[in-house]
C-alpha cells in the first residue's frame, strides 16, 4: 500500500521516484494517482512527501476532480511554447523533464521504475541526474493491500464466482451424446460457447477477462497454460480446468479462480487427483500467515502431494508430471504481482493478497487444478473467494 512506499524508498536509498504513462498501460500510475484515464501523465513523489502529477491542458482539470492526488504541476505553458515552435512534447522529453525536475526535485538520487519510457531515462541521464532503475520498488510497495483494496478484490471475486456459476449451468444443462460429447441445446458444447457465456456474465457485472480465460478439456489440460481453442469440444468423464482471472472495469482490480469440473461420473484416477489437490491446498492454507516463510507454504503443498503419490518440480526438478508449476502469486491491479512465491526465503506479511493454485497433471489424463484468493492476516489467512465450494461434479 501507499503507506509502505516511503519506508521502501528509504531502504533503497532514493530521494524521489518518477513514473510516466496512463492508468490503463501502467498499473503503478493508477495505484499512485487513482486517475483512471487513457491520458499519459507524469507522477512524481519525493520521500515523505505526497505525490505530484505533472500534466497540462484538459488533463489537468480532470486530474483535479478525478484523482486523489492533490498536488499538480501545470505543464500547459510549456506545451504551448513547444507547439509555437512546432515541437512535440513526446519527442522532447529533455525539455519536459528539465522543467518538472527543476520545479519538484530537491534530492540527489532519483529512482525510476522499469517501465519508464527509454527516451525519458536517456533524457534524465543527459540532464545530469543520478538516476537508478528500481524494478521492484513499486511492485513491493503494492504487495500489501489496504482495507479498501482488499474489499475491491473481494468484489472482483464475487463477480467471478457469479459468472462462473452462470457458465457452469451450461455444462449442468448438457446431455451426454455419442463419444461422450456434451450436447447443449442440440449442439456440441464448445469451449468457445462456454467462454462467450462467461464473458457476457462478467460484462453484466462490470468485469471482463484481464487477458483470456483458460478452459482445458481432458488431456489438453496437461499443458496447464493452454488457453483452450474455441472449437475444443467438452466431454463427459474428463476433467475440465476452468481458470478465470477477470478485472473490474472501473475499479481495475482482478480476482483469479480455478475450478476443475467433471460432467460425471468421475473416474477413480481423477478422483485421486482431485482429493490430492484439495488436501494440498488446505495444507498450504494452514501455514499461510503473517511472518510465514514463503517456501514453507510452498513445501506444505508439495509434501502433501508427495504423500498422495504425486511428484512436483520443486521436490524433483526433472519431474514432467505432477505439479509442474508454482503454488500461486500475488494479485491486485495485475494478475501476477508480488509477493513472488519463487522468492523462497522472503516472508508473507499481513495484507498480502495471493492465490493458491495447486494442480496435478498427468499426460494420460489431463489436469486437476483448484485456485482461490486469500488475504494474509496475523491469524489464519482469510478466503476472499467464497461460494464455489462444491462445484466438481456437474
Ligand atoms: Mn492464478
Amino acid at each position: 500500500m501507499l503507506d509502505d512506499l516511503d519506508r521502501l524508498m528509504e531502504i533503497a536509498g532514493i530521494d524521489a521516484i518518477v513514473a510516466e504513462g496512463s492508468a490503463f498501460e501502467v498499473p503503478d500510475i493508477f495505484w499512485m494517482t487513482g486517475f483512471r484515464s487513457t491520458d499519459s501523465i507524469i507522477c512524481f513523489k519525493s520521500r515523505n512527501e505526497p505525490q505530484v502529477i505533472a500534466a497540462g491542458f484538459n488533463t489537468l482539470d480532470r486530474i483535479r476532480s478525478q484523482s486523489f492526488v492533490k498536488h499538480t504541476h501545470d505543464l500547459t505553458e510549456l506545451y504551448v511554447s513547444l507547439m509555437r515552435e512546432n515541437k512535440r512534447a513526446q519527442e522532447n522529453p529533455e525539455i519536459i523533464y528539465r522543467d518538472v525536475l527543476k520545479n519538484l526535485f530537491t534530492g540527489k538520487v532519483l529512482g525510476v521504475p522499469d517501465h519508464i519510457p527509454a527516451r525519458v531515462l536517456v533524457a534524465v541521464q543527459k540532464l545530469g541526474y543520478d538516476v537508478r532503475v528500481m524494478p521492484d520498488l513499486l511492485k513491493e510497495a503494492r504487495a500489501r493491500k489496504s482495507g479498501a483494496e482488499i474489499k475491491t478484490i473481494r468484489k472482483a471475486g464475487d463477480a467471478t464466482i457469479e459468472s462462473m456459476t452462470e457458465a457452469f449451468q451450461m455444462i449442468r444443462d448438457s446431455k451426454v451424446g455419442p463419444n461422450k460429447i456434451l450436447i447443449h441445446k442440440g449442439q456440441p458444447l464448445t469451449v468457445g460457447d462456454f467462454k462467450l457465456k462467461l464473458e457476457l456474465a462478467l460484462v453484466t457485472r462490470s468485469a471482463e477477462s484481464a487477458e483470456d480465460a483458460i478452459v482445458d478439456v481432458g488431456k489438453k489440460g496437461f499443458d496447464w497454460h493452454y488457453l483452450g481453442a474455441p472449437r475444443d469440444v467438452m466431454k463427459a468423464g474428463e476433467p475440465i480446468i476452468i481458470d478465470v482471472f477477470p478485472r473490474l472495469k472501473l475499479d481495475r482490480y482482478v480476482a483469479d479462480i480455478t475450478r476443475t469440473v467433471v460432467k460425471g461420473p468421475m473416474s477413480d484416477r481423477v478422483k485421486t487427483m482431485y482429493d490430492a489437490v484439495d488436501e494440498a491446498k488446505a495444507a498450504a492454507v494452514d501455514t499461510l500467515t503473517d511472518g510465514a516463510v514463503i517456501d514453507d507454504v510452498n513445501m506444505a503443498c508439495f509434501k502433501s502431494l508427495k504423500a498422495h503419490g504425486f511428484d512436483s518440480r520443486r521436490l524433483n526438478p526433472t519431474a514432467t508430471e505432477g505439479m509442474t508449476h508454482g503454488l500461486g502469486h500475488g494479485i491486485g491491479l495485475e494478475v501476477h504481482e508480488n509477493p513472488n512465491m519463487y522468492h523462497y526465503t522472503e516472508k508473507f506479511s499481513e495484507g498480502h493478497v495471493i492465490t493458491l493454485e495447486p494442480g496435478v497433471y498427468l499426460k494420460s489424463t489431463g489436469g486437476v487444478r483448484l485456485e482461490d484468493d486469500y488475504v494474509v492476516t496475523k491469524g489464519k489467512a482469510k478466503l476472499l473467494t467464497r461460494g464455489l465450494d462444491d462445484v466438481t461434479l456437474l
